[in-house]
């Protein structure tokens, strides 16, 4: 598929839509760098391959992985998951992966950013990253996707969230830190994401949980829900190296109109009760050019990171105290969708979650029956 070059997404009438939209499936890659993920990987697939499962029971899954693993990802992964040979450098799909647009005739196409693994030279998390930065690409071709060529911005979707109706949510600390874009100022960024996207409107928060990780993705503290209402993290524990970043979200989130005007209602949803740490038990291989995962390092725990199918939610479970008030909260503001937990908690020790792995593709459903006719 050729790239497309010469326009942009907005112009030719495309938009993200919003994750609680109808899917057509979702994309995985299999973890198995043995610098990220402990035992040569060996619990991450297993925790991988429970979050499979439990997707599969909405929807269809594709798994992208490397040609060494794939006999073992195969074997390991339900015979009804789909399982393509992709190069990648990690497996985090949600910000290696393009942003799926749709328009009103119901078409998909799709955006690929630059990736440079949170940071590049300045600040990111391994060197290199060149197979990564193709994974985007090679998606939309296995779908003949038509896709937008915007590799001179960087970009991961875990810093972007879309309601759909032209509003977009994202982090300063995320978009405007030195490793991404730091030859463009908020405007400009902002102008960048109004063209590719599709929004009108761009509301930043100042923070997210993880100034090291992912300079602060917005997918670990808040989200959208559905039009006009987002949930974000929340702990009423003041000791709780989350509580200050936690106040900040909900106040910024409550104050804020989105693209149509409403003002947003916010829902809070608990952090686990204990703060979750690298133990001793978690060895995990160190290697130049890639950051450092060490005994006592704070885990960027968050239940917020669930993923939205047609019909489900896939939400992290720690084994915490808190872990089934998560789940009653998260079905509360989801009552038309079955919510569905997982214990992720050694995907967190590689430094996400179910939402970071996972990237939703849309359906793309006709909205405008006239559409055709007028263009
Ligand atoms: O989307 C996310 N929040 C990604 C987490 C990636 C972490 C890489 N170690």
């Amino acid at each position: 598929m050729q790239d497309i070059k010469d326009k942009m997404p907005a112009e030719d009438g495309f938009y993200m839509p919003a994750e609680f939209e109808p899917q057509k499936q979702i994309w995985m890659l299999w973890p198995e760098r043995p610098d990220v993920w402990r035992d040569g990987a060996r619990p991450a697939q297993k925790a991988f391959t429970a979050v499979v499962e439990a997707i599969s029971r909405f929807e269809l899954v594709t798994v992208g992985v490397s040609k060494e693993q794939y006999e073992n990802a195969r074997r390991q992964l339900p015979k009804e998951i789909r399982v393509v040979e992709i190069s990648s450098d990690d497996a985090w799909m949600r910000d290696v992966g393009p942003t799926f647009l749709v328009n009103e005739s119901g078409e998909v196409r799709a955006v690929h950013w630059g990736f440079n693994a949170w940071g590049g030279i300045t600040d990111g998390l391994y060197y290199p990253w060149d197979q990564d930065q193709l994974v985007g690409k090679k998606v939309c071709e296995i779908e003949r996707i038509p896709c937008y060529d915007a590799t001179d911005f960087v970009l991961e979707n875990g810093s972007i969230h879309s309601d759909g109706e032209g509003t977009l949510l994202t982090t300063k600390m995320c978009l405007l830190s030195a490793g991404r874009n730091p030859g463009l100022d908020q405007g400009q960024i902002e102008n960048k994401l109004k063209a590719c996207l599709g929004v009108k409107k761009v509301l930043w928060l100042t923070n997210g949980m993880d100034p090291n990780e992912t300079n602060g993705h917005v997918d670990d503290v808040a989200c959208f829900v559905r039009p006009g209402e987002a949930a974000c993290i929340w702990t009423e524990d003041e000791t709780n190296p989350f509580y200050p970043v936690a106040r900040e979200v909900y106040e910024e989130l409550s104050l804020m109109t989105d693209a149509m005007g409403r003002r947003i209602k916010v829902h809070k949803i608990c952090l686990p009760k204990k703060v979750i740490t690298l133990g001793e038990e978690v060895q995990i291989e160190t290697k130049e050019h890639t950051l450092e995962r060490k005994e006592g390092d704070v885990c960027i725990a968050s239940y917020l990171n669930f993923l939205i199918l047609n019909g489900g939610v896939i939400v992290p479970q720690y084994g915490d105290e808190n872990d089934q008030l998560a789940l009653k909260q998260i079905s509360e503001i989801f009552p038309e969708r079955e919510v569905v937990g997982v214990y992720t908690r050694e995907i967190v020790y590689g430094g996400g979650n179910i939402h970071c792995i996972t990237l939703q593709q849309p359906r793309g459903i006709k909205r405008r029956m006239d559409y055709e006719e007028n263009n």
